[in-house]
Order: C-alpha cells, then sequence, then structure tokens
C-alpha cells in the first residue's frame, strides 16, 4: 500500500547564498582526515548518538535502513577489538597483501599496529544488514552495499561537523567482529570506525586529492 504523502519543500536560497554555503561546506570538509593517533580524552555517549542520528537520515534501498551501529566504550571490548584486528592485519601484511597493495599504502604509512583501537575513546562497527525477518519471512533488502557506504558517510560526516576525528578502519577480513560485537547471521560487519579527538601531537600524511575537475564530466565526453 503507498504511504501517506506529505509536503515537502526546502527553504528558499538565492544562488549566491548556495555558493556561500557550497564554498564554507567544502572548506569544512577539506579538513576532514583519516585520524590514526587519538587522544584518550571521553567523548559523551550522547554526542555518539547524535552522530548516529544523522547516519539513520541516510536514503536506503526500498527505505529498509540495512545498517546497525555498535558504539563500544568498553576497554575490555576494545582490547579484544586490538587483538583480534592485529592478528588478522599481521596475518594480511605478511602474506595476504600482495606487493602492489603494500606499495599503494607506503605514503599512508599503516601497519599492522592499531594501538588507536584501544586509545580513541568509541569504536564504532558499521554492520550491514542483508536480509530480516519481517513477520516470519526472511525478507531481502535492497543495495545493502550502497546504502550502508551512505549512512557511513552521514555518519563521518556528521562526526567532522561535530568536531570528532573518525578512521574509517577495515581490519581484514573482519569476522571477529561479529563475534565480539554479536552481529546476527544476517549482518555482515561494513567497518570498524574509530571516533575521538586527534592526539594533541596527531599529525597525518600530506597527500594530494584529485580537482573537482578531474572527476567531473559534463554531459557528453568532449
Ligand atoms: N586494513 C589495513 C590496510 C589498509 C588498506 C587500505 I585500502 C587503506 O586505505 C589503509 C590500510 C590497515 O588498516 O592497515
Amino acid at each position: 500500500m503507498p504511504a501517506e504523502r506529505i509536503p515537502y519543500a526546502l527553504p528558499h536560497r538565492t544562488h549566491d547564498r548556495m555558493r556561500e554555503r557550497a564554498d564554507a561546506l567544502l572548506t569544512e570538509m577539506n579538513g576532514r582526515r583519516s585520524c590514526r593517533y587519538f587522544s584518550d580524552r571521553p567523548v559523551p555517549r550522547d554526542i555518539i548518538q547524535r552522530a548516529v542520528a544523522v547516519a539513520n537520515t541516510a536514503p536506503s534501498g526500498a527505505n529498509r535502513q540495512p545498517w546497525r551501529f555498535v558504539a563500544v566504550d568498553d576497554s575490555v571490548m576494545k582490547r579484544e577489538i586490538r587483538a583480534a584486528a592485529e592478528i588478522e592485519e599481521r596475518e594480511s601484511y605478511d602474506h595476504r597483501m600482495p606487493a602492489e597493495w603494500l606499495e599503494a599504502l607506503e605514503p599512508i604509512g599503516t601497519d599492522a599496529n592499531k594501538p588507536f583501537l584501544e586509545i580513541a575513546p568509541w569504536l564504532v562497527i558499521v554492520f550491514r544488514i542483508d536480509w530480516e525477518w519481517h513477520k516470519g519471512d526472511r525478507v531481502k533488502n535492497y543495495y545493502p552495499i550502497e546504502s550502508v557506504g551512505l549512512a557511513t558517510g552521514f555518519f563521518l560526516m556528521a562526526c567532522h561537523q561535530i568536531g570528532l576525528a573518525t578512521l574509517t578502519h577495515t581490519p581484514s577480513p573482519m569476522g571477529f567482529l561479529r563475534d565480539i560485537a554479536g552481529g546476527g547471521p544476517n549482518e555482515k560487519p561494513f567497518l570498524l570506525i574509530p571516533v575521538g579527538y586527534p592526539a594533541d601531537d596527531c599529525t597525518v600524511p600530506r597527500l594530494p586529492k584529485k580537482t573537482v575537475e578531474q572527476v567531473l564530466q559534463w554531459n557528453r565526453p568532449t
């Protein structure tokens, strides 16, 4: 049955005002970086909840919202997650990742040690839900990868706008997260996101970004 329809409108803005807002947002988002050196300064739970609430507004296939966020500040769980991640990462860096991949990561300077998994005040595990039980029927979700990617993007942006640093961390494989954080058989770990303040002496690599001209085509190819 079609849902009831409600009015939708946006605030009227001049094009100049739109430009101003876009430029301000670009300046702000240019300042977002993946953070690997966190402070242990705590972040109140309600602030994480607010960021997840923003993520939860993301569009999703058939509006199924095929995501679940598990926010962890329990130090025992964080230690377990770090230990399990480092076991997988050590195997990956030493044996699983081909030379080409290791080379691609050289400018970023990552290795198998993941102290941030214990230091960051919060680890947010994003699960992707491929199917759910609905009144006794197993129903499939649509575009779950795209959907959970969108929600995760909203979450990263929310954290940055709030004033918190994040890292999109993908220890691989991530099955251990389901064992530790209790995801169901229909839930796949999608991403592990440490959230907190950058450490006082935090640095990030200077990395070039593609220009907008490089990533944007107008109409047909020229
Ligand atoms: N998961 C590893 C390797 C890694 C892979 C990519 I692609 C990155 O952009 C960064 C790291 C790690 O977290 O170290």
